[in-house]
């Protein structure tokens, strides 16, 4: 195919058909159709690459499952049967309920649940949600793991997580719990571009994944073992002087808790519990510390270890970061860069600091009385904190606003510690996606809950129980903006591409909708461009001279060693190696390794004794999503669960053959994979699964209790990790052969 150039019938936007957002080009045909695609060369992201999911947009663009139309639900929830409305019917109803539940119960009583980064519906909903009053608001970081944020804000006042290695300059890379070979095809291509310049690559994952097929050092950990694992390389950094010694005299405190908690976790006491092998942990500690600038990259997996083991786990790794000498070096650790406010107004526009005033609001999160610092005093007292350098806010610590989901479903169904009886859920699809989705399902079915609405861009197992459905537009048929949820350096903007089909629109046109219906019309611009244009207003441009320009995306040139300036924005402006802000909301601030090492303690290791790691990314589909493209399903038909040949034999199981993966909550099947290199005590399964051609509707959902292994990863709230974020890694289960090819209803919520 020949290159597209942008201009003419060709237009220039960004794929959100996951959250890399590469830069693509969308020609169209003169009734506006998608006729052909191509990425987008000057795009800095990907530099004119797509990825497999990519190439299917025009597919997905014309896809006969899309919803739409509004509808709205006329039998019992779930039953299937519908009326299609208008947009000004279903947004006068949709307000008129929200203002009688927030009358009778507060503005709290509304919670919503986002998904990963889609623009432009999550920066909306957290911004409705803070001009409404409710702090029970779900989105991306929360997803994505909030305690990954709080304990580097906590450590040293800024986060590392949407930073990049520097190809030349980065001399160790490690991807801890993150697998870019299959989840980010940009970042990849970094990596293998750092190795190219002399980067030593180590690899932390409990399988040899394609990335850590390329590392130097992949250690292959027990699952859930991380903070172990980063007290065992502390110890060799400090046993063998190869710590940076300078830097931790001078900007870090608590390095003599740090020393002492370390000495104990000698390689083979860490070998133990890790299983990794002590020559390696030696090994590993002597690369990263020795090779020159190192960056320890973010990663899912380290924020959903639940409670006690993901607390010492993103601890120890910001430990790591910071006595390896590394933060806000070129090359090293990028203390991110806020953005650039001569181009950019992102915090002033998202309504965070009218939450914490909000004369509606009464009470904190669902969530807050037992994950104290997720919460707008968690908020308050980070702004604080971080004031002195970051007067005008820090997104990083805005993630400690989002609610925990788990929390939410108790709070419908239990009225605990107060009842919330409006979900509104887009951008996300909580009963296969978010975890605990049983909990999910039980909230969405109950009596309690006296509204349900969806908006997404298929009839999904969710968007199934609602009482309203909306169908949203698709990246090429809406004009958009990616922000990088606020804590990158970097934005792009994209045009409008595609003739909308039917009435689909952006999702900013529902929280638009019900802020101009029940809230001052002033905050809520009719149309999203008129938003993106108070977002950009600094910069001297419209949206529309952005989009059409000839460079539509700008960078914050970074800048380095910035603490030198004026300290980190903690509290006592050091790096704090047991974080104050930790021990301000009663969470442990020492690098002690907390457990129960191996096990979350639902399900008893006699009984349960294999641990499984669902949800790992796999290239060709988006979490739940994609599964009705008829390319990638044919590439990825079926759930798979990687599983060591000994342990299938062990419980007789077969290459390519149905497999039960059981825990207390219930049962799933997927086909077994055999793969010599899984660990012998740990399974795989493929996450997020559904059968979008299957049965809809209840009982079915379209296949949603079949193989949907969050069915059963656990819903308790105290399960979760000290920001909230649910365990959905490293939960014990038991395995055996499937009989019957697949059962109907396996787990019986
Ligand atoms: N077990 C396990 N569970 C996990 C994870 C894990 O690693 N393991 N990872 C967690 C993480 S990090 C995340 S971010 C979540 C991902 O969770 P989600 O973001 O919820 O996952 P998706 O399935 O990608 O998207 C949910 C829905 O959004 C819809 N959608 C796509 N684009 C748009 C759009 O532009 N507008 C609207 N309105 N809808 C759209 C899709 O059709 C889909 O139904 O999963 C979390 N859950
Ligand atoms: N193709 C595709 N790309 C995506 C997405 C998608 O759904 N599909 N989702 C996007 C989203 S929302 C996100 S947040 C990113 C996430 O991107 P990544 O962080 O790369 O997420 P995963 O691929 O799930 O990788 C997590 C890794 O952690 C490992 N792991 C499991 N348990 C443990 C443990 O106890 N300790 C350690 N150290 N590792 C463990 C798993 O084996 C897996 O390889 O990907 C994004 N990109
Ligand atoms: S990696 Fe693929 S799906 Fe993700 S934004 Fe890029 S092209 Fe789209
Ligand atoms: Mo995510």
């Amino acid at each position: 195919m020949a290159k597209l150039t942008f201009g003419g019938d060709v237009k220039r936007t960004f794929c959100t058909l996951c959250p890399q957002h590469c830069g693509m080009l969308i020609q169209i045909d003169e009734d506006g159709h998608p006729i052909a695609f191509d990425g987008d060369l000057h795009n800095p992201v990907a530099k004119g690459k797509l990825c497999i999911k990519g190439t299917t947009a025009i597919e997905v663009h014309n896809h006969p499952d899309r919803l739409n139309h509004p509808m709205k639900r006329v039998g019992e929830r779930g039953e299937g049967k519908w009326e299609r409305i208008s947009w000004e019917q279903a947004l006068d109803e949709i307000a008129e309920k929200l203002a009688d539940i927030r009358d009778r119960e507060g503005p709290e009583a509304l919670a919503t649940l986002g998904g990963t980064h889609k623009t432009p519906g999550d920066w909306a909903s957290w911004r409705f949600a803070c001009d409404f009053g409710t702090p029970n608001f779900v989105s991306q970081g929360r997803n994505c793991g909030v305690g990954e944020y709080i304990a580097e804000v906590s450590v040293y006042g800024w986060d590392t997580v949407y930073q990049s290695p520097h190809p030349g300059v980065t001399k160790c890379l490690v991807i801890w719990g993150s697998n870019p070979a299959e989840s980010s095809p940009p970042s990849f291509e970094r990596l293998r571009a750092c190795q190219a310049q002399g980067a030593k690559l180590i690899v932390v994952d409990p399988r040899r994944t394609k990335t850590a097929a390329r590392a130097d050092l992949h250690l292959q950990l027990r699952p859930r073992t991380d903070g172990a694992l980063a007290l065992g390389l502390i110890h060799v950094m400090i046993r063998d002087d190869i710590y940076d010694k300078e830097f931790v005299e001078r900007w870090c405190l608590g390095f003599d808790e740090v020393q002492a908690e370390a000495a104990k976790w000698t390689p083979e006491r860490t070998e133990e519990i890790t299983g990794v092998p002590a020559a390696d942990i030696v090994e590993a500690a002597h690369i990263y510390a020795t090779s020159g600038p190192a960056r320890l990259m973010f990663g899912v997996a380290a924020t959903q270890l639940g409670e006690g083991a993901s607390r010492s786990a993103v601890l120890g790794r910001a430990i790591l970061r910071a006595i390896s000498g590394n933060l806000d070096i070129p090359g090293g650790e990028p203390l991110g860069n806020p953005y650039d406010k001569t181009h950019f107004a992102w915090l002033e526009n998202m309504n965070f600091e009218k939450l914490v005033d909000h004369p509606l609001r009464t009470r904190e999160s669902v969530n807050a009385h037992e994950t104290r610092i997720t919460s707008i005093t968690g908020y308050k007292a980070f702004r604080e904190a971080t004031r002195r350098i970051y007067p005008d806010g820090h997104t990083g610590t805005a993630y400690v606003l989002f609610a925990s989901q788990p929390a939410i479903y108790r709070a419908v169904v239990e009225q605990d510690p107060y009842p919330i009886r409006a979900i509104i859920v887009q951008c996300g699809e909580p009963l296969l996606s978010m975890g605990a989705g049983q909990a999910a399902y039980k909230a969405f079915t109950s009596p309690e809950l006296e509204l349900l609405v969806a908006m997404d861009m298929w009839m999904t197992p969710t968007a199934q129980l609602a009482d309203y459905v909306l169908p949203a537009a698709d990246f090429m048929e809406r004009a958009d903006l990616s922000a990088h949820w606020g804590i990158g350096n970097f934005f792009v903007v994209g045009q409008q591409s595609a003739q909308t089909i039917g009435e689909r629109r952006n999702d900013y046109d529902l929280w638009a909708g019900l802020g101009r219906r029940l809230l001052d019309p002033d905050n809520w611009p009719e149309t999203v461009e008129g938003m993106f244009d108070r977002f950009l207003a600094p910069s001297g441009r419209t949206y529309r001279e952005w989009a059409d320009g000839e460079v539509n995306h700008h960078f914050t040139r970074p800048k380095w060693r910035k603490y030198e300036e004026h300290g980190f924005a903690t509290p006592s402006g050091k790096v704090e190696l047991v974080p104050s802000m930790f021990e301000r909301f009663d969470i442990d601030p020492s690098p002690v390794y907390t457990g129960p090492p191996y096990s979350i303690p639902d399900a008893p290791e006699d009984e349960y004794p294999l641990q499984m790691i669902p949800g790992s990314r796999v290239r060709e589909l988006t979490a739940s999503n994609l599964r009705q493209s008829r390319r990638l399903n044919r590439l990825h038909p079926e759930p798979l669960c990687d599983i060591h040949p000994e342990t299938a034999e062990r419980w007789g199981i077969t290459d390519g053959e149905w497999m039960v993966i059981q825990r207390p909550e219930g049962e799933i099947r997927q086909r077994a994979r055999f793969d010599a290199t899984m660990r012998k005590d740990t399974i795989n399964p493929d996450g997020y699964w559904w059968e979008p051609s299957q049965a809809p509707n209840e009982p079915h959902l379209s296949g949603v209790w079949v193989s949907n292994a969050n069915a059963i990863t656990p819903g308790d709230p105290k399960l979760s990790n000290f920001a909230g974020d649910q365990p959905l890694r490293g939960a014990r289960c038991r395995i055996r052969a499937a009989q019957a090819p697949v059962a109907v209803m396996p787990v019986t919520p």
